[in-house]
């Protein structure tokens, strides 16, 4: 099922030249709009002019997250303030957040790409759809919200937390798809085993989209075999609409990025080059389709890698591959780096793992892995739990090649996350 199905599946050639037309409309948009990129081409000698094909693009310098905030609360804006409607903001670990500002037609096309998402997965009338993303400053919520109501899908504005609640709404209204964080979702799995609750009886779900954060593909198979409901990914980031940048169709093998709004590159993360084709790096991202604030060659810090042959599905637009993780979330231990997504991936796909962990780094030397198993494994003999200790820390170890310490922990013992959650916690000083 599509929802636009001639811009989906629009031929390549055609695609590229879509994109080049947009990209030089709004490159003259923003050299005659804003200053900050006037003179980001000025001091590269580029003028928007001179763009000839859509690799040109390599000529103009970055947008970081750091320029964005210089430019806090509207130094970025390409329309008067008084045609924006609506405003959100993304806060990092530090400083001032980043705003990002909506014209009325901005948002009608964040809401027609996610449209593109929630039909090609399956969801449309009669659907039911709880949505249990943050309402407020944060996109999630509210960009899936007028989304759905677009497709005419019964939404459930339940907002995350209040997990009792969550369940009663659930079975009182027949909830069949949830937008939920990957973090949330694993807590709920947990609590829907306290309760002696099987979601396959109990409850009518049959689909969840998950994103905000990352998560490994062991996690995604151990969520859709404990609820028995397809599992789709979601990739976004406020910058750029929120969610709905780039998002999986049945086949589950990447993630369409909708090329006709996003012009996408693949760098390395420290030099900044372009990557060869396939090869992961990180995503740079430019706007094509907006107005009140578009962004150029934004470094999102995300690691992916661009998948080029064709999708059976017959959708056009490149995917991406499940995000390896944030170019800052990488950590350092004996000189190694790694990412908590690895640390996931291996304990996921252990049998008598539970459903949260977290990192803990003392020194530079050491990591401790705390993880929650399950309660039949917890409680049962100390042979065994010796065993799943040291397969665990076999398997990272191949995994990281860290050996790392590990402690078992009960169910329920470890903190818990609504929103995104934040499992390595960093005790070293800098
Ligand atoms: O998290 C937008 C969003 C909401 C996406 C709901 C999907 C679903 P930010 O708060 O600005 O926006 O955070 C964006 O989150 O740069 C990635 O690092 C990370 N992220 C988002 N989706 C995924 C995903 C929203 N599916 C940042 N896999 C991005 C991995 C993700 N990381």
């Amino acid at each position: 099922m599509f929802w636009q199905k001639e811009i989906e599946t629009l031929s390549r050639d055609k695609l590229s030249a879509l994109q080049l037309e947009r990209l030089g409309r709004t490159l003259a948009r923003v050299y005659e709009r804003v200053p900050f990129y006037r003179k980001a081409m000025d001091g590269n000698g580029f003028r928007p002019e001179d763009l000839r094909g859509l690799k040109d693009i390599t000529a103009l310098p970055f947008t970081t997250r750091e320029d964005l905030r210089a430019g806090y609360p509207d130094g970025l804006l390409a329309v008067e303030r008084t045609e924006a409607v609506r405003l959100h903001t993304s806060s990092g670990t530090t400083g001032k957040p980043k705003a990002i500002f909506f014209s009325r037609r901005d948002l009608d096309q964040a809401a027609e790409l996610l449209a593109r998402c929630l039909v090609m997965t399956g969801t449309g009338p009669g659907d039911v759809l709880q949505n249990m993303m943050t309402y407020g400053l944060f996109t999630g919520a509210l960009m899936m919200h007028y989304a759905a109501e677009k497709v005419g899908i019964l939404v459930i504005p339940s907002g995350p937390g209040n997990t009792e609640r969550q369940l009663d709404l659930m079975r009182d209204f027949g909830t069949t798809v949830l937008h939920i964080t990957p973090s949330y979702l694993l807590y709920l799995a947990d609590y829907l085993a306290r309760a002696g609750l099987d979601p396959a009886r109990d409850l009518k779900l049959k689909r969840a989209y998950v994103g905000a954060e990352p998560y490994s593909e062991e996690t995604r198979r151990k969520i859709e075999s404990l609820y028995g409901i397809d599992i789709y990914n979601s990739y976004g980031l406020s910058e750029m609409n929120g969610p709905g940048v780039a998002f999986e169709c049945a086949g589950k093998q990447g993630m369409h990025l909708w090329e006709d709004n996003f012009l996408m590159e693949v760098v390395d993360p420290e030099t900044g080059r372009p990557r060869a084709e396939g090869e992961a790096g990180e995503l740079i991202l430019t706007t094509l389709n907006r107005e009140a604030m578009p962004i150029i060659r934004y470094r999102t810090r995300d690691i992916t890698s661009v998948i080029s042959e064709p999708c059976a599905c017959g959708r056009t637009h490149r995917r991406i591959t499940r995000i390896a993780g944030r170019a800052d979330d990488m950590f350092i231990v004996r000189g190694v780096n790694i990412f908590p997504q690895q640390v996931e991936r291996v304990l996921m796909a252990v049998s008598g793992v539970a459903q949260n962990y977290q990192i803990i780094l003392d020194s530079y030397d050491q990591m401790t892995v705390r993880v929650e198993i399950q309660r039949e494994v917890f409680d049962g003999h100390v042979e065994h739990l010796i065993r799943l200790k040291n397969l665990i820390i076999d398997r990272l170890r191949s995994e990281i090649v860290v050996r790392p310490e590990v402690e078992l922990v009960e169910p329920g013992s470890l903190p818990t996350f609504e929103g995104k959650g934040k499992r390595v916690i960093d005790r070293r000083t800098m």
